[in-house]
């Protein structure tokens, strides 16, 4: 049986997971905490999660992941059918990961776990945070779903990072780079979903843990 290995505290491996459940796939979890050991790196080169473990082998790469979950499992489709409308799904989920998730990572450190992120990469982030979040605007359907009429697997994308991306700027600048997008109410209408509600009860069980291992 195919396995998801990570923890899941972690937004990349609730993005896959998420996707795993909604298309119905029968999967396995293996909790794996990241490191630079040996063992982890043979198998996730960068000693990154999440990775699955397929009958043929190993990938890492949430997206990669993703976009092999789609052709391997077309059953239950996460992609519009029409390669346009498909296109545009997967432009969200890069816009999201490169614009806006990553940017955020810079603060992340003080934001979530007690370092300290010097002014001028605050100053930076801010700055370009508010212009991608302007420009995401553009982009983002909420119609109910971030791509509009169906859940796609930007919805997977869109429930790990837009939560994570405002938390961080209200917990460094105050203001919410998102705040004039429906990122609360779209979040609610998700956590309808069990699959959602599956995710997240084992990232909060799961964070508890990961304070445990901290102190
Ligand atoms: N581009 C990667 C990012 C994965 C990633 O950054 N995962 C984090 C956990 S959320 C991680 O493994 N961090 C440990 C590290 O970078 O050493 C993906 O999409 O899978």
């Amino acid at each position: 049986m195919l396995k998801l290995c990570g923890f899941a505290g972690s937004n990349y491996y609730n993005k896959v997971k998420l996707a795993l459940m909604e298309k119905g796939v029968a999967f396995e979890e293996e909790l794996v905490w990241t490191d630079r050991s040996p063992e982890l790196l043979a198998r996730s080169p960068l000693g990154k999660v999440p990775f699955i473990q397929t009958e043929q082998g190993i990938l890492c790469e949430s997206q990669v992941i993703m976009d092999y979950l789609e052709s391997a499992y077309p059953e239950k489709p996460l992609l519009p059918r029409d390669p346009f409308a498909a296109a545009k799904v997967r432009e969200l989920i890069t816009f999201m990961e490169l614009h806006l998730e990553l940017v955020a990572r810079e603060l992340y450190a003080e934001a979530f776990f007690g370092g300290k992120v010097s002014d001028e990469i605050k100053t930076r982030t801010q700055k370009l945070l508010t212009r991608n979040a302007k420009a995401f605007a553009k982009l983002a359907k909420f119609s109910p779903y971030v791509a509009g009429a169906e859940f796609t697997m930007a919805d997977c994308a869109a429930l790990v990072h837009l939560p994570l991306v405002s938390m961080t700027s209200k917990a460094i600048f105050v203001e919410d780079v998102l705040a004039d997008l429906p990122v609360r109410e779209y979040t609610k209408m998700l956590g309808e979903r069990a699959t959602v509600q599956r995710v997240n009860a084992d990232r909060k069980a799961n964070q508890e843990l990961m304070m445990k291992r901290m102190k």
